[in-house]
């Protein structure tokens, strides 16, 4: 017999493949029959692909090759999110050219990819760093900025003092740099922004017609965070009016502070008003904030730090004087950066209040009068509030509004923030304007609101990123592309013909793998970002399988893509993803995080060189729910790599045996075998792989102690389990396949056996259990087993027994299989 050999097993049926490209090109389909299979966009590391990458891989493609077995048109494509940092940091420290790095990641991935046997459509591999793919990424921006959805604003964003650069919020850890871990201050520099807000109703609303985690779905809302309130206008004096965003108007008449954020108190220009003796302290609060990041500020900080300015306003009922707080828990972002502070009703203000001995005014209790215990923050009855007293919470609310309109108006907020795109980076795609100082001092420009700033035009896309002599930012915070040649720098300008520059930002990654999934179905179209009729053919993306740490950034912003791109006509959907699922981290053995520090990191590679590819599959479908957190455990993966060789050894054990005669499946091996065929398609097709695993396990048991008794599968059930394996284990399918069947054709381009159904309901019969010949009771046993005798003896006389008689052991027992047992007394 010959010895399970997965390497050779495995090379050989690669190359086959590979010379027969199966499963390349988008082949024209019928609507009903497609399906479009999203394998999340992976940046190409220099360490090259890691088990959780298999994880996903794998049970993408086990859904792929099952789906197309039964009939599905599948699109699987490949891709890499090429641009960004990593890359970019290793060249500061090497020098080495981001490019290089990024080529020779991507050549390895690819060969691993392939060697794990995922059945990718190669033909529509992209790279983001690909001058015809940000061509496209280019061409986007421009359409945004020919809409008015691409601006540029100041904007107040961390910057590293040391590194001398613009950080993204995922750069900054604990209000520190994470390169060089000095602390990041917040700064108001000009940036180009994307205005994803204009579709804040949009992107909640389409999440109602979307098949995904419902954590997800809820995230995505609180990151939109739609609130509906209140504007409250308080009189500063002077004509000044400080105006609060509330969510309970009916707290109005608690309140005894009003807190407004440090960075708006700067922009309403109220420093000026404060007298000279609080001038130092507030203008130091007011630094000391800046060196804060808005995460420090909006989570954790139990200590509510802030300081008096010495202002007033007047309370917009009753006239009361109410002290003006600067206060860093108030967020400038969000609402209207002023707060009226009620202490006796919201926990962050009670909290400030406590801690700075300002006044805590009641003005609600419960619906029924009880007393609140300590803080009260819920809807109730209004209480030391004039004519409002007795009111609900909700009364009260409506006829504030309607008593004093110039006060009150009803408002509705939101967390989103336009999405800040442009980074002082070199290695991604550069953004595709020019600015022109002569068209902006003459009023000029493509924009009234951006005087002096063009577009490129598209027949002079893409604008290639440029070569550099150096890859760090400059001193003034400027992009490494500053230093990029002066006839790379500077064109002609579209406005007047005189001299314009470009930009000299590149986009945040983000927006390069925020429509990649449009790009595949047409990857090298040069006319187009993709052919209208292939775009109507294969999207939206029938199953997107990403990591559960993607739920809100990539997926709002491709969604923001889609609805813009769907506006302006370009699309027919307007929702890119109609069904998401979320793959689990694979742990290390020691059930932590992976990490090359904590030296717990599995690879790979060497688990297909010691046990081949199918067992590395097989083992992390087998390790638990798709969606869980696993931990690895070789002994698992030895224990796979055996049902891997038993498998093999059974199929030659059975064609051993088949040579001297046909064999028959018998009855319960060929009811479970069906049972199986079923069982694992709709496990396959339901991301149950554990259990399809699982089911295959139990069927190889059955099988082998049939063929320990000489018995085994027919040629026909042989190749029907050869299929079902196929999905799961493509290369030992493969090579099975070619062993047990005369049909030339690839196992992958078979259909999925039909399970019989008549072997799938267990068909049951009824004994008639007697006693002297005389009918005392009946029972049902399943067809199959009811030939044999004792089990129908067993049975009968638990039958008897359960009807009151008792009958002794060595009683005799006449049996009629399938039909009577008759015990004889005497
Ligand atoms: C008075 C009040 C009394 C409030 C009360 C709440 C409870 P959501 O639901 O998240 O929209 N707020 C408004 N702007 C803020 C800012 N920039 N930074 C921090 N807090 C801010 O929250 C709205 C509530 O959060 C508003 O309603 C306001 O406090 C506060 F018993 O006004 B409320
Ligand atoms: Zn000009």
């Amino acid at each position: 017999m010959k010895p399970y050999n997965p390497n050779a097993i495995e090379e050989k049926w690669l190359k086959h493949w590979q010379s027969k490209k199966l499963f390349q090109g988008t082949a024209a389909t019928k609507p009903q029959d497609k399906y479009y299979a999203l394998w999340a966009f992976a940046y190409p590391s220099g360490s090259g692909l890691h088990v959780g990458h298999v994880e996903s891989l794998a049970a993408l493609d086990i859904l792929v090759r099952y789906l197309r077995m039964t009939g599905k048109d599948v699109f699987f494509p490949v891709g890499w999110d090429a641009f960004g940092l990593p890359a970019e940091n290793y060249a500061i420290k090497t020098g080495i050219p981001p490019e290089k790095t990024t080529r020779d990641a991507i050549t390895n991935f690819e060969g691993q990819v392939k060697r794990i046997g995922i059945s990718m459509d190669w033909e529509s591999e992209l790279a983001t760093c690909d001058s015809e793919y940000y061509k496209w990424t280019q061409w986007i921006f421009v359409k945004l900025f020919e809409a008015g959805l691409a601006y540029r604003d100041k904007s107040s964003v961390n910057w590293c003092p040391q590194d001398k650069t613009v950080l993204a919020n995922e750069q900054v850890i604990n209000g520190a740099c994470d390169r060089c871990g000095s602390s990041v201050i917040q700064k108001d520099l000009e940036q180009w922004k994307f205005k994803i807000t204009k579709y804040q109703d949009e992107l909640i609303k389409g999440l109602e017609k979307v098949d995904w985690p419902q954590s997800t779905r809820d995230q995505q809302i609180n990151w939109i965070g739609k609130s509906e309130g209140t504007s409250v206008k308080f009189n500063l004096g002077e004509d000044k009016i400080l105006e609060c965003f509330s969510t309970r108007l009916d707290t109005v008449f608690g309140v005894t502070f009003l807190v407004i954020a440090p960075e708006k108190f700067k922009e309403f220009g109220l420093e000026a008003l404060v007298e000279e003796k609080r001038k130092s302290s507030v203008a130091s609060y007011l630094d000391a904030a800046s060196h804060k990041t808005e995460e420090q500020r909006r989570v954790g900080e139990k200590d509510k730090t802030g300081v008096d300015t010495g202002l007033f306003v007047a309370h917009p009922i009753t006239g009361a004087q109410i002290p003006v707080w600067i206060a860093d828990y108030v967020l400038a972002g969000y609402g209207t950066g002023v707060v009226m502070g009620v202490p006796a009703h919201d926990p962050r203000d009670h909290a400030f209040a406590m801690q700075h001995g300002l006044e805590i005014k009641p003005v609600i209790e419960s619906e029924n009068g009880e007393e609140s215990q300590g803080l009260f923050s819920d809807y109730g009855k209004l209480i030391n509030s004039g004519k409002y007293s007795d009111l609900s919470s909700k009364e009260a609310i409506t006829k504030l509004i309607a008593d004093y309109p110039q006060a009150f108006a009803k408002k509705t907020t939101y967390k989103l923030r336009d999405w800040l795109i442009s980074r002082q980076r070199y290695w991604g795609a550069p953004i595709p304007m020019v600015f022109c100082e002569s068209c902006a001092q003459e009023g000029k420009g493509a924009n009234k609101q951006m005087l002096g700033w063009y577009a490129v035009a598209e027949a002079q896309l893409p604008v290639k990123l440029p070569q550099v002599p150096d890859f760090r930012p400059t001193d003034d915070g400027k992009s490494p592309i500053e230093k990029a040649s002066e006839s790379w720098k500077f064109t002609k300008c579209p406005g007047c013909g005189g001299q314009a520059k470009r930009e000299v930002d590149t986009m945040d990654t983000f927006v390069d793998s925020s429509w990649y999934f449009l790009r595949y179905v047409d990857a090298h179209n040069d006319r187009e970002f993709a052919s209208k009729e292939k775009l109507k053919q294969w999207l939206p993306v029938d199953n997107y399988l990403i990591g559960a740490e993607h739920s809100v950034l990539h997926l709002l912003y491709s969604r923001f893509f889609v609805k813009f791109l769907h506006e302006q006509g370009y699309l027919s959907f307007d929702e890119p993803f109609l069904k998401m699922r979320h793959q689990g981290m694979i742990l290390g053995p020691d059930n932590r995080k992976m990490s090359k520090s904590k030296g717990n990191v599995i690879n790979p590679d060497d688990v297909i060189e010691k046990f081949g590819a199918d067992t590395l599959r097989v083992y992390e479908m087998f390790m638990g729910p798709l969606d869980a957190d696993k931990a690895w455990d070789t002994s698992a993966v030895n224990g796979v790599y055996r049902f891997m060789n038993r498998i093999y050894t059974l199929v030659q054990r059975n064609l051993e045996l088949s040579k001297s005669g046909e064999i028959k499946t018998n009855e319960a091996l060929r009811r479970q075998l069906h049972k199986t065929i079923v069982k694992v398609g709709k496990d396959i097709s339901t991301y149950h792989f554990n259990t399809a695993v699982a089911a295959l396990m139990e069927f190889s048991n059955s099988w082998s102690e049939a063929i320990n008794k000489s018995e085994g599968l027919s040629q026909a059930d042989l190749v029907s389990f050869t299929k079902i394996i196929a999905p799961l284990a493509p290369f030992l399918a493969e090579e099975l396949f070619e062993l047990v069947s005369q049909n030339k054709k690839s196992v992958h381009q078979h259909a999925w056996p039909e399970a019989d159904s008549s072997l799938l309901v267990e068909a049951e019969v009824e004994i008639v259990v007697q006693v002297n010949a005389k009918v005392r009771t009946r029972f049902s046993i399943p067809s199959h087993e009811s030939q044999d005798k004792e089990a129908l003896k067993r049975l009968a006389t638990a039958a008897l027994k359960q009807a009151g008689i008792e009958i002794t052991t060595g009683t005799q027992m006449i049996v009629v299989p399938g039909k009577l047992v008759n015990a004889v007394l005497k």
